[in-house]
Parts: structure tokens; C-alpha cells; sequence
């Protein structure tokens, strides 16, 4: 239930009036294999990098794992009635690398490639539109031991793997998206550390960023070959980065904090090269000597899509000295070269995650990638929000992650008058899930988990989002 003392989650775009979607607009709810599925060792699956992570003492929120989360591999046609009730045009789903290729080499897992057979049927015989993520964050564990996402080998056993999974599945699922914010993997995961698999080395992380794109380019030219008729694209997590100030001092704080963000992966990707001045800002980190001739080229293989994951915006100043960042994914560490840049809070409405609510923000960023960027259809894949939710009487009254819904979709729909070519919304996330460091304790679903008898109960946001699917378009306010 919503904190009637909080203030009002939106407000900072117009409420209003009714507006409709372009035809065919792809609605649909977005999930990740860890976060979901549980049977952590079920049917041949080995560890990867958040099972070692999530086990060992002090890395999650009261030791939480993902050994049961939704219990989503066992529950699964039951999940995807659910979907179908809602009325979703499309369903995202990540693949567990260490389920369908234990140990990240090799071959195949037979029984692992069937529970995604299973699902992708399930979801086209209720005319869902199965979307594939091929990696969202779960390496296996032996690939990790040979040196994780900072070794050049990671990204071709990356490609190894999207081409086993292209074979199995790659007749029935049209749209396929490589990587799953590879900041995350690179900067939390080898950066921070407060990611699996938990290293702190800024050098690392610029490495790991360097590969997983590597992996990803390569992945996209198997997929290609194989099959030329999918629809080929990365997930990005995209912030808009505003100075607090006018002062010079601040814009350039944003500027570096922008190119660590944002442009370390739009600029190889869409542009085939690196932004000359976070080269110039990672001086002190790295000569970028891991670079090699080609790569680059194949970073930027031609796609079909870019998908931008949105919920926030950063706002940040020049250095003071003895200051510091607090939340975990502004830690000093999370930026290399930049660790001085301070996070400014603005005391703007916040989400149980302590994320600045800020839908113009989205406006912001859909229309920078398609203007600085790409033609390229874009799609919004992940949007949503954690909000402490409360049961009473069976029923979960989400009001404040409804607003924030309204009000990122209006921003989506303005992003379209505005010209951005934006063909599809998933919402974060389709259900309560594992939300990795802080474990069961942020709840991101429209559907409501009872972790110990795995009940699901659609919360308020999800009655509404099936009926703006149903209309295609929002009601007016
Ligand atoms: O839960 C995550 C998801 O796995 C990746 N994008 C952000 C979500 C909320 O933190």
C-alpha cells in the first residue's frame, strides 16, 4: 500500500488526457532467468558467477540466492497463463547460460535448451512474441575462474553460446537482444563489486565493457548468419546526466560521468569508436592497450534494434573534498577515473531503490540515442519501479508504481510526437524477483510473489497495464 505521507510519485510531466499508441505497438512485461527461475540445480544446470556471489557470506541483503526466487522453471505454463490474462503482446526473458551450456563451454544441454523450448511454445501458443535476452548477468562460474569478463576469451565463448542457442531456438524467436546492461556487468561486477562476481579494479571493469561488447558483436554476426530474418539488438541502462550547477566545474563532472554511463557503450556500438575524452578521462586506468585492430568493427556490426533500459537520472558536481557517494551504485568505485564526481540528491520524489523519479528523463534520453545516435527502431525494455508493497485482503494496492508507470509512458508517447521511432514498452518487471545485492527485500513486480507458498497476485499496476494494452493507450486523468 502506497505511504500517504510520501509525496505523489509523479507530477513532473503533465498528467492528462487520453493518448494512443502507434498500431502494433509491442507491450510487454520484462523478467531475467536468476531472478526468476530458481531449480538452481535442476536438469544438469552448474553455477554461475551470482550463485557463488548470492552464497557467499555478506554479498546480499540476509544471504538471500536465487536457488528458489519464483520458482519460474517449475511454474512456468502457469506464469505464462498469467501473461496471456494480462493481455501481453510480448514477454522478455533472459536464458541461463549455465543451464543450456553448463560450464560455458561445450555442448549443449539438452534438457536445459527444453524448458526454453517449453516456454517459447507455451508463449506462441498464446500469441505472445517470445523476446530472447542471451546474457543478463549470469556467466558460468568456470568461465569467471578463467579470468571473468576482463579476458578476451569470454567474449568468443560468448559467441559459442549465442550460436547454440540461434540452433535451438532460433526458428520460433524473432527479436533477440545480446547483452543486458553490460554497465552493470562491467562497472558493479568488476568495478564496485557489488555485483557478482564482486572484483574491484576500475582497469577490470574498462576491460570487461570492452569484451562483453566484443562478445556482443561477435554473438550478432553468428546470429546473423544463421538466421538473417531476427531482429538483432543490445539492452543499454541510459541515463540522462545533469550538472546541479551552471558552474563549469559541474558540467565537466557530468561530462565524465556521461561518457562512463552512456557513451562507453553507445559510441563502439553505434559509432565504432571509443569517445575521445573518456579515453582521455581513463588515462590514469588504462591505456586501452586490451584494444586490438578490428575490434571495433565488430563492436559496431550493423542491428536492427536498440533497446534502452530507463529509471533514473543522475545529477552530479564537481568534487568537494571528504565527500562521498552513498548509494551502492554511485560508489566512488563504480567509476574509475571519476571516483571524486559527487551524486547529488535533489530531494525529488524517490523509489524504494532511492531513484530520483524522473519521467521527462526518459523524453530525454530516447530522443539523445535517436538523434546523436540512430535511425534504428528503439524500444523501451525495461521501465519500472520498487515500491513497498502491502497485501490486505488478498489484494495489493501499488498506486504509487501505477504513477510511475503513467507517467514513463506518457513520457514514451511524447518521445514518439517527438519523432523518436519507439516501437515497444516492457515493463520491470512482470513480477516480484531477486533483485540481485538486495536480495527478496525491493519488489519491481506488477504481480505480487509470496516467496514462501509462491502465490501470485496481480497488484493494482497490473490490472491497469493490461487495459492500457487493451486500448493501446492511456485513459485520460
Ligand atoms: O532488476 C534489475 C534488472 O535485472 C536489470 N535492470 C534493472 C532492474 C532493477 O534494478
Amino acid at each position: 500500500m502506497s505511504d500517504p505521507t510520501r509525496p505523489p510519485a509523479v507530477g513532473v510531466l503533465d498528467q492528462g488526457p487520453a493518448i494512443t499508441f502507434p498500431p502494433g505497438f509491442l507491450w510487454g512485461a520484462a523478467t531475467a532467468a536468476y531472478q526468476i527461475e530458481g531449480a538452481a540445480t535442476a536438469g544438469g544446470r552448474t553455477p554461475s558467477i551470482w550463485d557463488t556471489f548470492s552464497h557467499t557470506e555478506g554479498r546480499t541483503v540476509g544471504g538471500h540466492t536465487g536457488d528458489v526466487a519464483c520458482d519460474h522453471f517449475h511454474r512456468m505454463p502457469d506464469d505464462v497463463r498469467l501473461m496471456a490474462e494480462l493481455g501481453l503482446k510480448s514477454y522478455r526473458f533472459s536464458v541461463s547460460w549455465p543451464r543450456v551450456q553448463p560450464g560455458g563451454s561445450g555442448a549443449a544441454n539438452a534438457e536445459g535448451l527444453d524448458f526454453y523450448q517449453r516456454l517459447v511454445d507455451e508463449l506462441l501458443g498464446h500469441g505472445i512474441e517470445p523476446w530472447l535476452t542471451l546474457y543478463h548477468w549470469d556467466l558460468p562460474q568456470p568461465l569467471e575462474d578463467a579470468g571473468g569478463w576482463p579476458a578476451r576469451d569470454t567474449a568468443a565463448r560468448f559467441a559459442d553460446y549465442a550460436q547454440l542457442v540461434a540452433d535451438a531456438l532460433g526458428d520460433r524467436v524473432r527479436y533477440w537482444t545480446t547483452l543486458n546492461e553490460p554497465w552493470c556487468s562491467a562497472f558493479l561486477g568488476y568495478g564496485s563489486g557489488a555485483h557478482a562476481p564482486g572484483r574491484t579494479d576500475g582497469a577490470d571493469a574498462v576491460r570487461a565493457g570492452h569484451h562483453l561488447m566484443l562478445g556482443h558483436g561477435l554473438a550478432v554476426q553468428a546470429l546473423r548468419a544463421s538466421r538473417p530474418d531476427a531482429q538483432l539488438g543490445i539492452t543499454v541502462n541510459l541515463y540522462p546526466v545533469t550538472p546541479a550547477t551552471d558552474a563549469p566545474a559541474d558540467a565537466d563532472a557530468a561530462r565524465r560521468i556521461d561518457a562512463l554511463a552512456n557513451r562507453f557503450f553507445l559510441d563502439p556500438v553505434l559509432r565504432g569508436s571509443y569517445p575521445a575524452d573518456l579515453q582521455a578521462d581513463l588515462a590514469s586506468v588504462t591505456d586501452f592497450g586490451h584494444v586490438r585492430d578490428g575490434d571495433l568493427e565488430i563492436i559496431s556490426t550493423p542491428l536492427d534494434l536498440v533497446g534502452v533500459n530507463y529509471y533514473s537520472r543522475h545529477v552530479v558536481a564537481a568534487p568537494v573534498e571528504g565527500e562521498q557517494p552513498e548509494a551502492y551504485w554511485r560508489a566512488p568505485t563504480c567509476w574509475p577515473g571519476s571516483e571524486d564526481v559527487r551524486f547529488v540528491t535533489r530531494g525529488v520524489p524517490v523509489t524504494d531503490m532511492d531513484w530520483e523519479i524522473d519521467a521527462p528523463g526518459l523524453v530525454e534520453t530516447l530522443e539523445r540515442v535517436h538523434r546523436d545516435y540512430t535511425d534504428l527502431p528503439l524500444y523501451v525494455t525495461e521501465n519500472g519501479s520498487a515500491f513497498v508493497d502491502t497485501v490486505v485482503d488478498g489484494q495489493v494496492d501499488d498506486t504509487d508504481r501505477l504513477a510511475y508507470f503513467d507517467s514513463h509512458l506518457r513520457a514514451a508517447h511524447a518521445a514518439i510526437g517527438a519523432g523518436v521511432p519507439l516501437r515497444g514498452y516492457f515493463a520491470w518487471s512482470l513480477m516480484d524477483n531477486f533483485e540481485w545485492a538486495w536480495g527478496y527485500t525491493k519488489r519491481f513486480g506488477m504481480v505480487y510473489v509470496d516467496y514462501d507458498s509462491q502465490v501470485r497476485i496481480p497488484k493494482s499496476s497490473a490490472r491497469w497495464y493490461a487495459e492500457v494494452i487493451r486500448r493501446n493507450g492511456l485513459a485520460a486523468q
